[in-house]
């Protein structure tokens, strides 16, 4: 009959080891939303990532990967004199609790040196490198699927209002 204390000491050591990795909380995962790649013409080596990221806590983005490119920056658009120009950054702040868009003319994760040509329908691996305020740094595989050459971010949904079919 010993065995009939088992499950209530499981459930106490469920509940201990529930309380115990309060530290997790502050690193909760970080949201990507709607991850996607543009796709490349025949020669082209570079392109872009973008997605929407969303920090429960606030963490930064430090880092990007990916196996098909042989450099993956963070980029920013930024005026140099009259004219819009990309450039690399060290991190990402994503503010507690707020969607920072990665989007075209605007941030965007820059896959350079491309190993392949990215076709529409392909799916690229990326892996994000975050930091939290902690300065602990978790690592979150997304996969992004390739878009056509000239996709803009999703067009909102149409809606006319009259046709109800
Ligand atoms: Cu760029």
């Amino acid at each position: 009959m010993t065995l009939s204390l088992r499950p209530s000491a499981l459930a106490l050591w469920a509940a201990l080891s529930l309380t115990a990795p309060a530290a997790l909380a502050q690193t909760a995962p970080v949201q990507v939303s709607d991850p996607w790649v543009r796709a490349t013409v025949p020669q082209q080596k570079a392109t872009g990532a973008f997605m929407t990221l969303q920090a429960p806590a606030g963490s930064r983005l430090v880092e990007a990967r990916s196996p098909v490119a042989a450099v993956v920056e963070i980029h920013e658009m930024a005026m140099q004199g009259d004219v819009m120009r990309m450039r690399a950054v060290p991190g990402l702040d994503l503010p507690a609790g707020k969607p920072v868009a990665l989007k075209p003319g605007g941030y965007h994760v820059m896959l350079i040196d491309l190993k392949q040509a990215l076709k529409a329908g392909d799916t690229v691996p990326l892996t994000l490198v975050f930091e939290g305020a902690d300065k602990q740094r978790v690592t979150q595989a997304v996969s992004a699927p390739v878009r056509a050459l000239n996709a803009a971010a999703p067009a909102p949904a149409h809606d006319h209002g009259g046709h109800k079919h």
